[in-house]
């Protein structure tokens, strides 16, 4: 030490919360050791303070760039206290051992994103801060490293409850080392021009975005997700129709098929073959399926292929196709053919809006029998509850508020995006009725409670006697009671599946 008693070397760019740190540091009898602003601080917080000046012999020079840089202060850092050479050295050079560093990096990446110049940037990039990091953590065993102001409090609760030990040293020296590598990393980004991507990942840019008047990218590894096979590059909105068709499929195991428009299902069946899967789920709206994104969760024959391309569509999704369903739909040139991988979808999904973003994690609940409670006196039979787990797998994968109506496996209608749960029913009962689907026997499913009795009341009118929802609503009771008074089912899953 400096002299005599251990040393605190002290050098931080935010001095807020450092008061209780240096009183913590002084009452265990460490000298403080300073550069010139954190010095200035301390001592008008009353301390003594010692100057790196007065250690090495030098002011702080160019501007601040060279303040700590010197041996006197390294050999203080780094000398091996169990080295009697490393010993005989520091008292030949009068190096003090320095104890204790504590460190406040510049604020790189604060002062990058504040929007300053770049010479006012470049100044803000640590060099003599970075290297008593690191030279500290290297030498952890002698030298215990704090090595930025989000470690204060851990550090004050070691020294008050006196547990610096080997393994504390350790770990501080680790959190070190990673907050050197993450300034790095922040550095390197930015002189490099990706300093966008470090957030985002790599960045492919889009044809344009939803509209031709505006820039679009995609951020991501598409690699990851799609093996491309055949066609033109996919838009922003391909890639938004293309999410929600993997999300769609990814919730069935047996063979299904379906016809996704604007993100939101227009048709889908799940049947023995591929082939019936796809008859079933275009026939549940063959006008909307025009420029749609079909998707098979299994691999597309040639009898699949061949139908598939009497109609217009902009993409086709599946784990793989047959030689000939493959020459066969690889016939129109800009007709993309995408490979679903078996990929690792991430938990968390976002959305940029106002001046941030939004973060929450997936909707991971697929419903089950396991989930259902019959609330009505008639329960719904086993088709029946086949047929409402199906459709309620649509509806976690269609915009709010939506009813999806469904028989025999098969999306007959679905009411999308609607602001008021009655019109998603009306536009649903509206769709069915002009594709020529009877109603009778079909079920009702809601992405969130009924408010009111109105919704079960127009579907017992149209014939459509089994329900699932999540309940939950003060009213509940009501449309309970109208479906017990008219021999319907409702099940309540206690899951609301929201999709804004
Ligand atoms: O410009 S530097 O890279 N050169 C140095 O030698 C040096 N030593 C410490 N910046 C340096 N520091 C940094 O100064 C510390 O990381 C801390 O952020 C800041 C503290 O300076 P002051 O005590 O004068 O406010």
């Amino acid at each position: 030490s400096v002299s005599g008693a251990p040393t605190a070397l002290i050098s931080v760019f935010y001095k807020d919360g450092l008061d209780s740190l240096a009183q913590a540091l002084v009452d265990k009898g460490y000298t403080l050791l300073s550069t010139g602003g954190t010095r200035k601080f301390l001592e008008d917080l009353g301390h003594k303070v010692e100057a790196v000046e007065d250690l090495t012999s030098y002011p702080s020079i160019l501007g601040g760039r060279v303040k700590t840089l010197h041996p006197k202060v390294f050999g203080g850092i780094l000398g091996r206290r169990n080295l009697d050479s490393d010993i005989a050295e520091m008292n030949e050079f009068e190096i003090p051992s320095i104890d204790v560093v504590v460190v406040d990096l510049y604020p790189f990446e604060e002062t990058l994103a504040s929007g300053a110049s770049h010479q006012d940037i470049i100044e803000k990039i640590d060099i003599g801060g970075i290297s008593l990091i690191r030279a500290a953590a290297k030498n952890y065993n002698d030298t215990w490293i704090i090595p930025s102001r989000e470690y204060y409090a851990q550090a004050l609760e070691v020294l008050t409850s006196d547990s610096l030990n080997e393994e504390v040293r350790k770990q501080f020296a680790a959190a070190a080392f990673r907050i050197s590598s993450a300034y790095d990393t922040h550095i390197q980004a930015y002189l490099s021009g990706n300093y966008q991507n470090l957030i985002l990942g790599q960045e492919h840019p889009l044809r344009y975005g939803e509209n031709p008047h505006q820039k679009g990218s995609f951020y991501g590894n598409m690699e990851e997700v799609f093996e491309q096979l055949h066609g033109k590059a996919l838009s922003y909105n391909n890639l938004l129709d293309a999410d929600a068709a993997v999300n769609l499929i990814r919730e069935f195991d047996e063979t299904t098929v379906a016809v996704l428009k604007h993100n939101n299902a227009c048709g889908i069946a799940s049947r023995e073959s591929v082939l019936d899967s796809w008859t079933d789920a275009l026939a549940g709206d063959p006008v909307s399926a025009f420029g749609g994104v079909l998707i098979s969760n299994r691999e597309i024959d040639k009898a699949t292929a061949e139908d598939m391309h009497k109609i217009f569509f902009e993409i086709v999704i599946a784990p793989s196709y047959s030689a000939e369903a493959l020459e066969i739909l690889q016939q129109k040139k800009n007709r993309i053919i995408l490979i679903l991988k078996d990929f690792d979808a991430p938990k968390m999904q976002y959305r940029s809006l106002l001046n941030g973003i939004l973060a929450q994690e997936k909707d991971h609940h697929t419903d089950s029998q396991e989930d259902l409670k019959v609330v009505t006196k008639v329960s719904p039979s086993a088709e029946e509850i086949e047929d409402l787990l199906f459709a309620s797998k649509i509806c976690k994968h269609t915009k709010s508020n939506t009813i999806i109506l469904a028989k025999n496996k098969q999306l007959i209608a679905g009411g999308t995006g609607q602001t008021s749960r009655v019109d998603a029913l009306k536009q649903a009962i509206t769709k069915a009725k002009a594709f020529h689907f009877e109603l009778e026997g079909a079920v009702m499913a809601s992405d969130a409670f009924f408010p009111f009795p109105d919704c079960v009341e127009i579907a017992n009118e149209e014939g459509i006697k089994s329900v699932i929802q999540p309940g939950g609503s003060i009213k509940d009771q009501l449309s309970i009671d109208y479906c017990d008074q008219e021999q319907m089912k409702m099940v309540f899953t206690g899951i609301r599946h929201f999709k804004h």
